[in-house]
């Protein structure tokens, strides 16, 4: 039996679903029952009929299971699977900021611990971060922490005033707008880039198309004549795009697959650790009670406001 196989089989036993972010390792998306962006798989994880949740995802993404879905059992097959865009904000900084502007609404992007999260107003994601911002009556938001995202949200919803924490995601913070012309040249023409918004300004300028992993599937459908699509994210999403378009080319904007858009701690987690945590139900994810009674305010507020695109 493969490695695969007896995944599927334990899962079956423990009555588990295996979701697995976009980013993760092309074999740990293949052996998942859902694969998308975190939004998609919040979803998945508050309706679904199973009793344990793996997530392969990093630690952020499996507390938003639990606090979503507090009576199941959600799993973290490697407790390393960390995120530094996270890290980048505490309870204590976002507490500092909040003094700072007190009449201003806190908009947290998901990308941040259960007890940030609490202290937030409502998060949102990068599917729906325009629209969330957009749907507040307030016209003063406090938007933490990615400030690229939070100058993309900015820039498209221009009757707010925006006030945005300095925090990023270092995988996308990385690429530059030099290196992206070099790739778009060398792709030549009938190419169409593709860039999240937690990329910098420069990089998201030479865009054709600025969105979520789940919105990037539904991009190559849209240009029927491209040939090439040049992504803007980190690399797991690759995986998506060429199952879902054999046909098609698709290329990293800093052309150097599995190396600088590699997130280390999206790659952490191995189909190994993936069937571990189903033998010996490991790594539970819990939260403590304020932090996930506060964070799930905040999470069923963005679930209420549909998503951007
Ligand atoms: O929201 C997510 O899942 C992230 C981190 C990226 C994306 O757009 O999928």
């Amino acid at each position: 039996m493969t490695l695969h196989e007896e995944i599927r089989e334990l899962a079956a036993e423990r009555n588990a679903v295996i979701l697995a972010h976009n980013y993760q390792w092309s074999d740990v998306q293949d052996v998942a029952d859902f694969v998308g962006d975190s939004l998609g798989l919040s979803l998945e994880a508050q309706s679904t009929p199973a009793d344990t949740i793996v997530f392969c995802g990093v630690h952020f993404m499996a507390e938003s299971a639990k606090v979503l879905n507090p009576t199941k059992k959600v799993l973290l097959p490697n407790l390393a699977a960390g995120c530094s865009l996270a890290d980048s904000i505490t309870a204590a900084s976002l507490t500092e900021w909040k003094e700072r502007y007190p009449d201003h609404t806190v908009v947290t992007y998901v990308n941040s611990t259960a007890e940030v999260k609490a202290l937030s107003d409502i998060c949102c994601t990068s599917a729906n971060a325009v629209s969330v911002v957009r749907s507040l009556p307030n016209d003063k938001i406090l938007f933490t922490p990615d400030r690229n995202l939070g100058r993309w949200v900015a820039e498209q919803v221009p009757e707010k005033t925006v006030v945005i924490y300095d925090g990023c995601c270092p995988i996308h913070d990385i690429m530059r707008g030099a290196d992206m012309r070099k790739t778009i040249e060398a792709a030549g023409k009938d190419t169409i880039v593709i860039a999240h918004p937690e990329c910098r300004q420069d990089v998201v300028e030479l865009a054709d198309e600025v969105c979520s992993t789940t919105a990037m599937m539904g991009v190559p459908a849209k240009y029927p004549e491209a040939k090439t699509f040049i992504i803007a994210t980190e690399n797991g999403i690759i995986h998506q795009l060429r199952k879902r378009y054999p046909g098609r080319e698709f290329v990293m904007a800093d052309g150097c697959i599995g190396c600088r858009l590699h997130c280390p701690y999206m790659k952490v987690t191995t189909l190994e650790d993936v069937k571990n945590a189903l033998v010996n139900l490991e790594h539970e994810v819990t939260v403590p009670e304020d932090d996930l009674v506060g964070a799930r305010r905040s999470l069923e507020r963005m679930l209420a406001v549909p998503r951007d695109n």
